[in-house]
This record gives C-alpha cells, structure tokens and sequence, in this order.
C-alpha cells in the first residue's frame, strides 16, 4: 500500500468555533503526519476551482459564500491510506446523521442555513488530492 497525500479544509465553521486545533489533534493522534497547513481567507477564484464539480448545484452559491465568510485552514495530511481514513474520521456529509466518534458527527449539527456546515473537507479520491492540493498549496 503506497503512501497517500490528501488536502484538508477547516471551514469557516470550525475556524469560528475555534476548532482547529481538534481537528489537527484527531488527525495526528490517529497516526496521520500534517506536512504542510495555511491559514487563508478564500477568494471566489480559488472557491470556483475547488468546487467546480458542483457548479449549477443549488448548494453552490451559498456553498461559496459561506466558504468566503471568514478564514480557513488548508492542510495536507499523509500516511497509508490517508484519504479513505480522513474520511472516515470526518464521517458523512449531513452532520445530523454523522457517525459520533466522527469530527461532523461529535462536533457539527444541522443549522438554519442553505448549505450544509460541516466544518471539514477532505478529499474523496488520488486524482481529486492532487488537483486540490495543487490549488491550496501550488503543486506543492
Ligand atoms: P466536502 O467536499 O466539503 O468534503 O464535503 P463532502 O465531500 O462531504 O460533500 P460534497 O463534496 O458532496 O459537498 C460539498 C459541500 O457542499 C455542502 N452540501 C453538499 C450541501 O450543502 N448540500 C448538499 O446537498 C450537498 C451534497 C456540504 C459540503
């Protein structure tokens, strides 16, 4: 098994709610190495590369105001199987339903808002890693 890269977003949610550190710490302490993490407010242009999937999706303007309403963390977290396993440790996107034990299940719930705030992102496959690691970090 060949060692993965993925890219993590702290929200603006988790950001506000001083959750940073949580998420650093759940990621680490299952045996994941942070190498490298910035703290940025996201323009419109880097938001429309990221989420250029779910351009016309009725989520997708309010999904980009929200992702612009304050600063985010972007981190990359390594290891074997890191993407699967980050996943796994975010738990699904509907926070009403997230898995507890998982970081949306223990730490987010559903608020009155048009967009779903789950307070993380992190990559779903190699090839999406890569493209968004290259946004976030300039093909670090
Ligand atoms: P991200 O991409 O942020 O890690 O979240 P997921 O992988 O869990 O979910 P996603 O890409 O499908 O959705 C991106 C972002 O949009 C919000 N969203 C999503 C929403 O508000 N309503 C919806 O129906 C969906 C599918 C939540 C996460």
């Amino acid at each position: 098994m060949s060692k993965e890269r993925t890219l993590v977003l702290v929200k603006p949610d988790g950001v506000r709610r001083g959750l940073v550190g949580e998420v650093i710490a759940r990621i680490e302490r299952k045996g994941y190495e942070v190498t490298a993490l910035r703290m940025l407010q996201a323009d419109r242009a880097i938001l429309e590369r990221h989420y250029a999937e779910h351009e016309g999706k009725p989520f997708y303007e309010p999904l980009l105001e929200f992702m612009m309403s304050g600063p985010i963390v972007a981190l990359i977290a390594e290891g074997e199987r890191v993407i699967e396993g980050f996943r796994s440790l975010a738990g699904v996107t509907d926070p009403t339903v997230a898995a507890p034990g998982t970081i949306r299940g223990d730490l987010a719930r559903q608020q009155a808002t048009k967009v779903v705030q789950n307070i993380v992102h992190g990559s779903d496959s190699v090839e999406s890693a890569e493209r968004e690691i290259s946004i976030f970090f300039g093909g670090k």
